[in-house]
């Protein structure tokens, strides 16, 4: 007869990344017997799928990698914003320091999970009927691995080719020479455009929202400059300064408020944070008020529109691209860091349609029909973005101890226990996900700090010998409210964005992340241990 004998583990790690990475060696360490599988036929998480021309990271080294000594010692990035293909090599090479590939099971796409009451182990199965028991299960899919596409009319008439950012072909397209779409200008539109504009024959952005785009001051690094670096203790010095920082950056807000300095200081002050620093330094090292203070922000806002005129030229995309009035707050959308973004898009050969005055009607065979005409191009890029944060998890048929999904626990609302788990679904912990930093940190500093976390719960496990882990109905509530206060009280509420979910038509707008900054968020979760498990009912 076909029974089969199901593999069983102690921890399953769902996804590639940096989150499951820096898990597997700790939990491997502490002598747990690790799995992890992986949608994709490559490690990389975010970086094996966006793999689009131009898709770079908006941290600088080097705080945008593994927080491990072993593994910087005999790798050198080669930029201070390194570009996916680096990043995909830096991969390969945590792969063979660690062996990941041993534990890891690539085109396995998790699908459903259930809690097993009699076995205390959670039941996955793979989309091609894999399946594997383990007692603890951490899903490590980031917030962004749901891509959204609009439902443009007629989106299947297209006779050209039709790519999303978030699933780029992985040989690549060759776009030289080509009329090409752009929809959506969030930080993947803008490298993408940045990137193409000056070789395809023809651009037309469809822009709803401009972004607020930030210089970000590229340059290559130098292999001996960077050796003397980890010599002279500088990568620790860097990545410790993450630990103390809003964001798990290493710089962070100055304890000013914007009127305590005079017009003069202020502009100084802000010329050295976005002209002179470049990167997220105009967002995230600036006066302590931009984000809570509507007179602040203006400030920041007035100085920002002032530097990018100066780039571009033609006076309708100076309208569309830095108008005067901006359409919510400054910073309180994410803003990309640019590379040529202002000068490429003032070229005559790209054009901009306003969507918010002549929306999308339909996508023909040719082209795209708004009010205004119809366009026609070979090619449509979809930079479109995600479901953000929630719709990685929740489109996984998880079940709970009460039958229901994810979704279902989230039908009337977002709500988890402190950005990591939830009642009702045991022995289970996700990183990088909702309510938890994510969205307002660095990826490598969120997943570093919550596996931390895991790492020290883990050991308690061990020792007391426990068999089940939930989080309390009381702990859920508590989260919720603080990170609503939290939020409330920013300028964040002000913008349509996908920190709170409004980006995707019909779902509720709540905030998603958790606005209270990286140390109070790494103090909750270690006192949350320290208290003797406070939060948690334990069996
Ligand atoms: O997605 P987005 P993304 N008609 O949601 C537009 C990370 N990331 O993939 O702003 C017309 O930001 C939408 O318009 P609007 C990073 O955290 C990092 O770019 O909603 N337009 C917007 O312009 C980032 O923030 C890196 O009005 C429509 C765009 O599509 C996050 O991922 C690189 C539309 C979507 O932008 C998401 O970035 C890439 C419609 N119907 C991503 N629907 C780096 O580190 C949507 N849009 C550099």
């Amino acid at each position: 007869m076909g029974s089969h004998q199901i593999e069983e583990v102690d921890v399953l790690l769902v996804g590639a990344g940096f989150a499951s990475f820096t898990l597997l060696n700790r939990l491997r360490k502490l002598g747990y017997s690790v799995r992890i599988f992986e949608k994709g036929a490559a490690s990389g998480g975010i970086w094996y799928w966006n793999c689009y021309p131009g898709a770079r990271v908006d941290t600088d080294t080097p705080i945008y990698q593994l927080f491990d000594k072993e593994l910087w010692e005999d790798f050198t990035f080669h930029e201070r914003y390194a570009g996916w293909k680096e990043i995909r090599r830096y991969f390969e090479h945590v792969e063979k320091k660690w062996h990941v590939r041993d534990y890891t099971s690539f085109n396995k796409n998790v699908d459903s999970a259930v809690f097993d009451e009699q076995r205390q182990q959670w039941l996955i199965e793979c989309a091609d009927s894999t399946e594997i028991y383990a007692r603890w299960f951490l899903p490590c899919i980031g917030f962004a691995s749901k891509r959204y596409t609009p439902p443009f009319p007629g989106l299947g008439n297209f006779r050209g080719d039709i790519y999303h950012t978030a699933v780029w072909p992985q040989h690549g397209v060759n776009l030289k020479g080509k009329r090409v779409a752009v929809v959506g200008t969030g930080a993947s539109g803008v490298q993408v455009i940045q990137e193409l504009g000056d070789i395809t024959k023809e651009m037309t952005i469809y822009l709803r929202t401009p972004n607020m785009c930030l210089p970000m001051n590229q340059r290559p690094l130098d292999e001996k400059e960077e050796e003397e670096k980890k010599k002279n203790g500088w990568y620790e010095q860097q990545i410790e300064a993450t630990r103390h920082t809003f964001a798990g950056f290493t710089y962070d807000f100055v304890q000013r408020n914007t009127f305590d300095d005079t017009p003069e200081e202020r502009e100084k002050f802000y010329h050295e944070l976005m002209v002179e620093k470049g990167g997220f330094n105009f967002w995230l090292a600036t006066y302590k008020d931009m984000l809570f203070d509507l007179k602040a922000n203006e400030e920041a806002y007035k100085f920002w529109r002032k530097q990018i005129l100066k780039r571009l030229k033609d006076p309708e995309k100076q309208k569309l691209f830095a108008p005067e009035v901006p359409p919510h707050p400054w910073g309180t959308k994410r803003p990309s860091l640019e590379q040529r973004f202002y000068e490429v898009v003032d070229q005559p050969h790209v054009k901009v349609v306003d969507v918010n005055k002549a929306p999308i009607e339909e996508v023909t065979a040719t082209g795209l029909k708004t009010s205004q005409g119809q366009v026609d191009v070979d090619v449509i890029v979809l930079a479109t973005g995600f479901d953000s944060v929630t719709g990685s998890l929740a489109q996984l048929n998880i079940q709970g101890t009460k039958g229901g999904t994810i979704a279902d626990h989230w039908k009337d609302g977002t709500k988890t226990a402190m950005g990591i788990a939830m009642p009702e679904f045991p022995n289970m912990f996700f990183l990088y996900g909702p309510q938890a930093p994510t969205a307002f940190s660095s990826g490598p500093s969120c997943t570093q700090f919550q596996a931390e976390w895991v790492e020290k719960a883990f050991k308690i496990i061990k020792e007391k010998n426990i068999t089940r882990l939930e989080a309390t109905q009381e702990s859920e509530d508590d989260w919720c409210r603080r990170l609503k206060e939290e939020w409330d009280a920013t300028l964040f509420p002000l913008a349509k964005s996908w920190y709170s979910g409004a980006n995707i038509p019909g779902r509720k707008v709540e905030p998603l992340n958790w606005a209270g900054g990286m140390v109070e968020y790494v103090g909750t979760l270690n006192r949350s241990l320290e208290n003797g498990l406070q939060g948690w009912k334990v069996e």
